[in-house]
């Protein structure tokens, strides 16, 4: 599972995922439909690109820098259950807003 599923954070943050079990699991963005409301599984996805990463067991890590705010989906490519949320918001102590 991932944990947090949902996470807010502000534009240029580095977000860390860390694999705590032995066995494999990815870190896919793109959307994910379809979640059932008891099973908490999908029923489809689909990669947009954005990040994709491979964490082939425990201990392996996967970083990665939201420069743009939105919303990301991601989810696990192996196991359907795994369904999370990143939302990128302005940096508030930027003149811009929204940049850094
Ligand atoms: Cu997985």
């Amino acid at each position: 599972m991932f944990h947090p599923t949902d996470t807010t954070v502000e534009v240029g943050t580095t977000v860390t995922w860390r694999n705590d079990e032995p066995i494999t699991h990815t870190v896919t963005s793109g959307r994910f439909e379809g979640v059932d409301k008891t099973t908490g599984l999908r029923s489809s996805q689909k990669p947009d690109g954005t990040f994709e990463e491979k964490l082939s067991g425990k201990g392996k890590t996967f970083s990665f820098t939201f420069t743009k705010p939105g919303t990301y989906t991601y989810y696990c490519d192996i196991h359907q259950g795994m369904n999370a949320t990143i939302t990128v918001v302005a940096d508030a102590t930027s003149p811009e807003g929204n940049q850094k």
